[in-house]
């Protein structure tokens, strides 16, 4: 089944994500805030905007599609996503990185229902994408597998090799997402390592690749739509995207702000802008 929101409906879930996310990373004192909110409005388009097919109730059932957080350090985005999905309670939010808690730093796919893959080592998630997808084709499943990646993660050298074999194998039932922030750990990817422009390096190993604006709801549909029609060739989404968005202007004195969760009285004020 799926899950398809209106549009200013969608725009309201996003905006509980991102408090969902301050809250928990505040509360852990610990955790990825910024990785997490520049790729919101994109995975609630995905799993609320009628894009992917899910049962919460079912989370193992064949034949589902299949969403990978490759860049797992954004956990606590995936976690108030499968929350408001309704793997789990919301209420388990704020146990983020605490001791026993299956809200580990990092998604374990073993302790918490709707988590496809561990992640959390970068440049390892596209490779368990284009294995889901291969099987599901196998299977004769009419099932889509959707990986998320980082800017920065697209340096490492696995996530090219997955590159290559999904072309190979024709995955046209697998997406991969960048979250094109303009960040990595230690600085802006045009100091560290800039691959920019992305959609030309997908086309050059036979991908389709389109490039879109990470924040417009609107957008992101229509580009999952397109992908959806794609036949014969696996489908690229870049998306431009400001990181912490939309709290990057109270950030602006550390832009990337990495790793690092908001202070409590930072949190109040991310509320009001957020909304
Ligand atoms: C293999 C590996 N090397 C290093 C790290 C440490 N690390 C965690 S997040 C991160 C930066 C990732 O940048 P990017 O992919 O652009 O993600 P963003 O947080 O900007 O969304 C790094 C280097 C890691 N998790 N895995
Ligand atoms: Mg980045």
């Amino acid at each position: 089944m799926t899950v398809r929101l209106s549009l200013p409906d969608l725009l309201a879930k996003a905006k509980v994500i991102r408090r969902h996310i301050v809250m928990s990373t505040t509360a852990a004192a610990s955790g990825h805030p910024t990785s997490s909110m520049s790729a919101t409005d994109i995975v609630t388009a995905l799993y609320f905007g009628g894009v992917m097919r899910y049962d919460a109730k079912n989370p193992t059932a064949p034949g589902r599609d299949k969403f990978i957080l490759s860049k797992g350090h954004a956990a606590p985005l995936l976690y108030a996503i499968l929350a408001e999905a309704g793997y789990f309670s919301t209420d388990m939010l704020p146990t983020l990185r605490k001791i026993g808690s299956p809200l580990e730093g990092h998604p374990n796919y073993r302790r918490l229902p709707g988590v496809e893959a561990s992640t959390g080592s970068l440049g390892q998630g596209l490779s368990i994408g284009v294995g889901a997808a291969l099987a599901a084709k196998l299977d004769n499943f009419d099932a889509r597998t959707y990986v998320l990646t980082g800017d920065g993660e697209v340096a490492e050298g696995q996530i090219w090799e997955a590159v290559m074999s999904a072309a190979k194998y024709r995955l046209d039932n697998l997406v991969c997402i960048v979250d094109q922030n303009g960040f990595q750990q230690t600085g802006a990817t045009t100091d560290v390592l800039d691959l920019r422009p992305l959609v030309p390096k997908f086309e050059a190993f036979g991908w389709f690749a389109q490039e879109i604006n990470g924040h417009d709801v609107n957008e992101i549909l229509i580009a999952f739509d397109k992908a959806k029609h794609i036949k014969g060739k696996p489908s690229a989404i870049v998306c431009r995207t400001v990181k912490g968005y939309p709290i990057h202007q109270m950030l602006a004195s550390d832009p990337n702000h990495h790793g690092k969760p908001l202070t409590k009285d930072e949190a109040v004020q991310a509320y009001a802008i957020i909304g």
